[in-house]
């Protein structure tokens, strides 16, 4: 039955009705598919037997893929180092790995649960016993499942999440867009390229990384907006972690940008600092400094100056970016993400 399958294979996780742990909707598809089985056999009592059977075979193999499918829902074809770092950086470092690792322990131990149960089948004469046996079975591999609940409601956080991100290539030259929060750097992202990220008056408007494109001539860029760092070490929000990440692990260069007017609700010297401290954690990593909101400032003698407002300075921005981007190669070469 293609249809029957094609459903279930949407993966019966994500079809969960709100509220219920997401093994209560895979045993709702394993114990439905192993209800429908049809048996073949000589005589009425072959056929119970054989029913009893296919009931074990065919809910431990539907359960198996279910849990399959939740795997390769987050890995996918691979996770890029990038999206890797974000992770371990939101989820704790090797979240997933374990996550992952404790799934496929469940399913190997669903298929020995299988077998051994089918022997024990094998062994047995009365229909009362096989009734015995599927109800031991399904109430066994039931309490397997529900271990792994907090793995597969994890896996959705995870899937959701990098939903929610955009795919950033490793193999194409990178700006992150970096500084403290509220001094402009959205706006300048979408007079850089083709993102549009929200723009308003209060800092933290930006919340995760998001990334556009621009044509700079030769190479096509990608622009990452990153959410506002206040700088405290040890005191940033998860916000203030991501932008951290983007800036470790996908510039090919920084486009740091300082607010001068203040209008942003932070000094300058705070800016500065910041800026400091990530020139000397990242010693790599080219930082071009931009003041951003010319048009309240009457602009900057020590510093390219810019206004996403007026889009004065935006033109001589691009070529000091296409400047420094010659000659540099990405941060990081894909990387081929083995299942686990
Ligand atoms: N006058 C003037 N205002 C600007 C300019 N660029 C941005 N702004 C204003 O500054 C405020 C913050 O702009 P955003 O682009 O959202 O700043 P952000 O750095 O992305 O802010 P977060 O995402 O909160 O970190 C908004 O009210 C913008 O309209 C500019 O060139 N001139
Ligand atoms: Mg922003």
């Amino acid at each position: 039955m293609p249809g029957a399958k094609g459903r279930e294979d949407r993966g019966a996780a994500r079809t969960r009705r709100p509220g219920a742990p997401p093994s209560a909707a895979i045993l709702d598809t394993a114990f439905r598919r192993a209800y429908r089985a049809t048996p073949h056999g000589a005589t009425a009592l072959e056929r119970k037997r054989r029913r009893a059977q296919l009931k074990i075979i065919r809910s431990a193999a539907v359960t198996v893929r279910q849990l399959g499918l939740a795997l390769k829902a987050v890995r996918g074809t691979g996770l890029s180092p990038f999206q890797e770092s974000l992770l371990d950086q939101a989820f704790g470092p090797g979240a997933l790995a374990s996550a992952e690792r404790r799934l496929v322990r469940a399913q190997r131990r669903i298929r020995g649960l299988s077998r051994d149960e089918q022997k024990d089948l094998a062994r047995t004469t009365t229909e009362a016993e096989w009734a015995a046996a599927v109800r031991r079975f399904y109430g066994r591999l039931a309490s397997h499942l529900r271990e792994v609940d907090p793995d597969l409601a994890r896996l959705a956080t995870i899937e959701r999440f990098l939903r929610e991100r955009p795919r950033v290539e490793p193999g194409l030259p990178t700006v992150v867009v970096g500084g403290f929060p509220n001094v402009g750097k959205s706006s300048l992202v979408a007079r850089l390229s083709s993102a549009r990220p929200r723009i308003a008056d209060y800092p933290f408007t930006t919340l995760s990384v998001a990334v556009g494109h621009a044509d700079l001539g030769f190479d096509r860029l990608q622009v990452l907006d990153t959410p506002g760092v206040l700088g405290r070490p040890g005191r940033s929000n998860p916000a203030e972690a991501e932008a951290e990440v983007a800036l470790r692990r996908a510039a090919t260069i920084v486009l740091f940008l300082l607010d001068r007017s203040e209008a942003c609700g932070y000094t300058l010297a705070e800016q500065e600092s910041l800026l400091a401290r990530w020139k000397a954690e990242l010693p790599g990593v080219p930082f071009l400094e931009v003041e951003t909101k010319s048009d309240l400032t009457g602009g900057s003698a020590r510093r390219l100056s810019v206004s996403a407002r007026t889009g004065a300075g935006i033109e001589a921005l691009r070529e000091e970016i296409r400047k420094l981007l010659a000659g540099r190669t990405p941060p990081s070469e894909p990387t081929v993400v083995s299942e686990p």
